[in-house]
Formats: C-alpha cells, structure tokens, sequence
C-alpha cells in the first residue's frame, strides 16, 4: 500500500464514458477511484491506495451526477393550489400561478424548493438551475431561491435565473424589477419572448436581456417560442444576438417548442443560423408533451423541439424536468431518467447511440449548458460528486430506470438507496 491515503474509495466502477486518466487502459477495463479533500486523486485499475471507507460497486455504473438544467422551483409542489390545471395548456397554468404567487413567502418558497431539491438529489442530481419569476413586486420566489442557494451548497450546486414569467414588457414594472434581481444575485437573464403583448416586444425584450446579461456579466436562458404558432420565432432573433454579441456557450434557448411546427424550408435555414450562433439548447419532453398541441385536433402535434436535429447539427442539447407538481404538470418527481425516457420516445431517439446521447444530455449536456466546466466530470483534480447506478450501461440505466444506489457529494456519500426487492412466492 502506498502511503498516501483516501478518505474514499470506490473500487471497480464501470465508468459512463472514458475519463482522459483512463487513456492507458482499455476503456471497458474497471476502475478505482480515489477521493480525498472532496476531490478525484486518482482514477486507475486496482489502485494500491487505501480509504478510510471503501465502498465495492463491483461493476455498476458510474456516471457524474445528473444536471437538472431547466425547473421552476418557485412553483414546485403547488399543484392544486388554489386550483388544479383543467384545460393543461400553458396560458391556464400561468393563471393559475398569478393568484397562487400572491401568497408567496419567502419561507414558503425556502421549504418547497428544499424539498424538491433533496428529492431531486435523491435521484443522483447535483446541480440544478431554476428560474424564479420576477414579475412580481415584492420579488419574492427570487429572494427565496437565493437564499436557498446559499442553504444547500455543501451539497448542491444551484444557478437561479431572473424569469418574467408575465413578460418584460407585461407590466411596466417588470423591467426594472429585472434589473434589481440581477443586481440581487441572479445567476442568469430570463425571458418569455412569445408572451410578450406583440412580437415588437418580443423582439426588444430579447435585445435588452442580451444587454443586461453583458452589463452584469451574466449568464442567458429565455423561454423562447414555447409555443404551437409555428410564426413564433424568436430564436433567430436570440441566435442573431449570439452572433453579433460573440456570446455562445453562456446562451440557452429552453423549450423552443414552435421549432416542432416550423415548415422545413425555415427550419433549414434557421438551423445554419444556429449552428453559427452555438448556443445552447433545452427540452422539456415532459411537460411539452402534455402542455402543447392543446388547440389541435388531429393530427395532434407532439409539440417538443427538434431534438434529434439540434443533436446531428452538433448543437449542445439538455433536457430538464421543468416542473414537480405545479400549475402546468400535477406529476413529477424530479427523476431525470423519467425526462430521458420521455426524450426517447416523443423525439424517436431510440437507436443505441441516440439513447446514450440522451442519457448525456442530462449529464455532460447539461454541466456544458450550465457552464460548468472543470466543476464537472469524473477526472483527476475535479469536484468528487458522482453517482453509482444499479445498471451497467446508459442504455440499461434508462431500460430499468435504474435506482441510483449511492449519491457522492463533495467526496462524501449523501445518499443510499437499496433496490427494490422482489421475491416469487410459491
Ligand atoms: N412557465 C412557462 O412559461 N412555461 C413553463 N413550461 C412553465 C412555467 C413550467
Ligand atoms: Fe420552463
């Protein structure tokens, strides 16, 4: 035995995808990794290091944590409240959600979205981004969402992006309301382009949340065309902006459901736009599934964004949850295999390599859509969060939707989860 020791080590861990230390060896080889001082130190077959705690995965698989890119934790855990979404279509729920947050306390907020958070890291996810609505006075969903930020970063990591949920032009207030949670601390500029009350404001709204975000040097994720209207298009208006700005990577476009209704001569040309402004994409199969083509009959579109086609265009794509029990979707629960699962079918990704790329865009995708960069990933010198799964492969981790037996946080395990058992009787 060597005399430097671990505080951590996980022995025969079936890797998600090759790390660079693993270059030596073959890449279906298991491997050991060592953790000490909440950091990767080493990552090799059969390391002759010991730990103080030693945890034998004995051939599972191994992934960096789930990146839950895209929910709104303001709103989770309201569902019902004051009353349930009938029609399920977007506009309802919004209705829903302004007399629901004219109760909101902060404390409220603080509680729910710690539930839903601890929920979540149950699952394996680690990071999360949330966007907090911020068309409204008293600005407190976004008040709450940082405070929590601040409560849960020995064990989560939490961007919250400014969200005028009413729109930045809805209410005359709201722009200034903007400004104030950016100087508050928000991590991102949010938009709602296609809500705005014309498509004038659409286009301003997107103009001003790209001058925001270089003013305070912020990060960019508007809900952009979460709509069926296939005239909605303001994303050549945000990849516009990308271009001319020379911001990318620090860009997300979320749901971009019209994309799904564009004619394809458009949607040809709208994607050279975006491969050249490289921005980032986020789906939200769950709920677009459910909240969009409310006004079809049939044919009923699926009203999900084109996943498969941003991901062939070599385009960064991840997929979000969005909601945990609110206005717009009375399910959820904060898996993201459930969100991958639902990718596969409602955007026909399920060739083998389409499936593992899904389970990445929940993992990688998303760390790259946060930003994260060497916060995130299974390598020498990086963070030690990683999660062990009951499945050998991407492809079985979805099949099985796989229970994460052990959740590593900052090199230590925060959460166990034994599977279900099931016994045959007679
Ligand atoms: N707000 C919105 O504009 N769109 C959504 N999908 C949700 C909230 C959940
Ligand atoms: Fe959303």
């Amino acid at each position: 035995m060597s005399e430097v020791s671990a505080t951590l080590v996980l022995r025969r861990c079936r890797l998600s995808r090759p790390s660079t230390a693993q270059q030596e060896f073959a890449q279906s080889e298991l491997v050991d990794i060592a953790i000490a001082d909440r950091q990767i130190i080493a990552i090799a077959p059969n390391l002759p290091m010991a730990g103080l705690t030693e945890l034998n995965v004995d051939g599972r698989l191994v992934s960096a944590p789930f990146v839950e890119s895209h929910i709104h934790l303001d709103s989770a855990l309201t569902a019902g409240e004051p009353r349930w979404n009938e029609s399920g279509t977007l506009f309802e729920g919004i209705d829903i959600w302004r007399d629901r947050k004219a109760s909101l306390t902060v404390e409220d907020v603080k509680a729910r979205a710690i539930k839903a958070l601890r929920q979540q890291a149950s699952y394996g996810v680690l990071f999360v981004r949330s966007h907090a609505d911020v068309s409204e006075r008293s600005l407190t969903a976004l008040k709450g969402l940082l405070a929590v930020r601040e409560a849960v970063k020995d064990w989560m990591t939490l961007q919250v992006v400014a969200f005028p949920q009413d729109g930045l032009y809805g209410h005359e207030k709201n722009e200034a309301l903007m400004e104030e949670s950016l100087r508050l601390g928000a991590d991102a500029v949010g938009g709602i382009p296609h809500y705005e009350l014309t498509r004038e404001d659409g286009v301003r709204s997107v103009h001003k949340i790209f001058e925001l975000a270089q003013k305070y040097d912020r990060l960019v994720d508007v809900h952009c065309d979460e709509i069926d209207d296939p005239q909605s298009r303001f994303l050549e208006v945000m990849a516009g902006c990308c271009i001319r700005s020379g911001m990318s990577a620090e860009v997300t476009a979320s749901h971009t459901t019209a994309f799904g209704s564009y004619n394809d001569a458009y949607a040809l040309k709208l994607m050279g736009i975006l491969r050249r402004g490289k921005l980032n994409f986020i789906a939200n199969p769950l709920i677009n599934i459910t909240l969009q083509g409310r006004t079809d009959t049939y044919p009923k579109r699926r009203g999900v964004t084109r996943v498969k086609e941003l991901w062939h265009n070599g385009l960064n794509v991840s997929l979000g949850h969005d909601c945990i029990q609110d206005p717009w979707y009375s399910l959820g629960t904060g898996n993201l295999l459930s969100v991958v699962e639902m990718a596969v079918h409602v955007c026909q990704m399920t060739g083998q390599a389409e499936m593992a790329a899904c389970f990445d865009m929940v993992t990688m995708g998303g760390a790259r859509t946060l930003n994260l960069r060497d916060g995130y990933g299974i390598e020498v010198g990086r963070p030690a969060n990683l999660v062990v799964l009951e499945a050998e492969s991407r492809y079985e981790a979805i099949l099985r939707r796989a229970t994460v037996r052990y959740v590593i946080s900052r090199g230590r395990v925060l959460v166990e989860t034994a599977p279900p058992v099931t016994r045959w009787v007679e």
